[in-house]
């Protein structure tokens, strides 16, 4: 992405926060074993304000410096390391390839940060999330201390930092809601293709493998999250990982999978019968998901509170689950009661953006939030039944989760994932292509 999308949104944050000096390092690698590293991704926060993806590196904004705006902290060019590691963007580009206002070795951080620190009133920084940085921080807090007796007084209040900048990133640009489409796109192709390979006979792992593989085809870094491909009993379990059983004739297959692109999250849940026709209970249960989905999709637009979508979900589930047996009415008593509580279990939608659980408040004073153009969400009802619970054997084992990715816009919504089929007709239709 262009530079100028960074130091357009570093300098929106710097009025945003009103006054001071933010610090925000990059994410720490994390050793997996011996000498090798995870698989390395940047920290939501930094690669928003920068789209900088080295590890020890660090933001500097600051809105009192007479010329720093925003300074970074990054590792020297070293030609012994980048054979093995690959190239390092280095102190000399940074400034012209970030489009900040100076660099400085990483090394050198603890010399620069007092002089960035000194009569400043106002810290932002977020505490406690990084252990080993905090002390760099503390040190450095001290540092500017010390020179109490030359006039320089430190900062006297901390702020965290995310206050107002996962405010910024809940409300998504335009330019945001395209890579979100992007990879809306991805991973539509990567359900459509687990459609095509998932039967009876062949592994959860096998159809993982197929999703991960056009993931990567298109281009995208890696999974937004762990996918869930749990068939049978195993479509109950909410955070299945383990995606190794075999499915069987008769089985719904249950796929949590989305890409990240750019840094921005897809999350999309479907589920389908692997033989390729829905038993009668396995579509009873499923036509009342998707009733329940469509309605809390078609219920997202500006100014309804964001509890809504799921209270619209919540009432239509909760009638079906009466209706077909599943637990004892009245409906208005069952929902007081959280009587579906033991089928369905959690809530229906949380923020999508960088972070697949993204970041921004839900409730503002206590009330849940409004919905504004531009915020993301899911929209994910489901129905859980244990092989163990006590219905009616033939609704045993049956697990149902949709589950779409929608844009808040002027004046109702956009389905970023509608063009990934969930009507029974559409599913069956793709299934007996085979
Ligand atoms: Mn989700």
């Amino acid at each position: 992405m262009d530079s100028k999308v960074y130091s357009e949104r570093r300098a929106r944050y710097l009025q945003e926060m009103g006054g001071g000096v933010a610090i925000l390092p990059a994410a720490e690698v994390m050793v997996r074993n011996n000498d090798v590293d995870h698989d390395y991704r940047q920290d939501s926060d930094f690669y928003y304000l920068t789209g900088f993806d080295e590890p020890s590196s660090v933001l500097l904004l600051s809105s009192e410096h007479p010329e720093h705006r925003a300074v970074i902290f990054l590792r020297k060019r070293d030609p012994e390391r980048e054979t093995w590691d690959g190239p390092l963007l280095g102190v000399e580009r940074a400034k012209e390839v970030l489009g900040v206002d100076a660099a400085f070795p990483i090394d050198e951080i603890e010399k620069h940060l007092p002089d960035y620190l000194g009569d400043v009133r106002r810290l932002h920084y977020r505490l406690a999330v990084n252990p080993r940085f905090d002390q760099v921080v503390f040190r450095a807090m001290s540092a500017v201390r010390r020179k109490a007796r030359t006039g320089i007084s430190a900062p006297s209040e901390i702020i965290d930092l995310t206050r107002d900048l996962h405010e910024m990133r809940l409300h998504k640009s335009v330019h945001e809601l395209e890579v979100m489409g992007q990879a809306a796109e991805i991973s539509r192709e990567a359900h459509h293709r687990a459609m095509l390979v998932a039967k009876p006979g062949v592994y959860e792992y096998e159809v993982e493998a197929e999703i991960m593989g056009v993931f990567r085809a298109r281009g995208a870094e890696r999974p937004a999250y762990g996918s869930i491909v749990g068939s049978g009993p195993n479509a109950t379990i909410l955070h299945h990982r383990r995606n190794d059983r075999l499915m069987q004739e008769g089985d719904l297959l249950l796929i949590d999978a989305g890409v990240e692109l750019d840094y921005y999250a897809s999350d999309v849940t479907r589920t389908f019968p692997v033989s390729g026709t829905f038993s009668d209970a396995q579509r009873a249960i499923y036509e009342l998901v998707l009733e329940a989905e469509e309605a809390a999709v078609a219920a997202v637009r500006p100014g309804v509170e964001y509890t809504h979508v799921h209270q619209v979900a919540l009432e239509i589930l909760v009638r079906g689950m009466v209706e077909l047996g599943l637990i004892e009415g009245p409906v208005d008593k069952a929902l007081e009661e959280e009587r579906y509580k033991p089928y369905y279990m959690h809530k229906t939608s949380h923020w999508l953006g960088m972070d697949v659980h993204d970041v921004g408040d839900y409730f503002v004073d206590k009330k849940p939030r409004l919905l504004q153009q531009g915020m993301v969400l899911t929209v994910e009802p489901g129905i859980y039944i244990r092989a163990d619970a006590e219905v009616d054997p033939k609704y045993r084992g049956i697990g149902v989760r949709i589950e779409d990715d929608v844009a808040v816009t002027a004046d109702g919504y956009l389905n970023l994932t509608a063009q990934i089929p969930k009507s029974v007709a559409a599913l069956e239709a793709i299934l007996a292509e085979r």
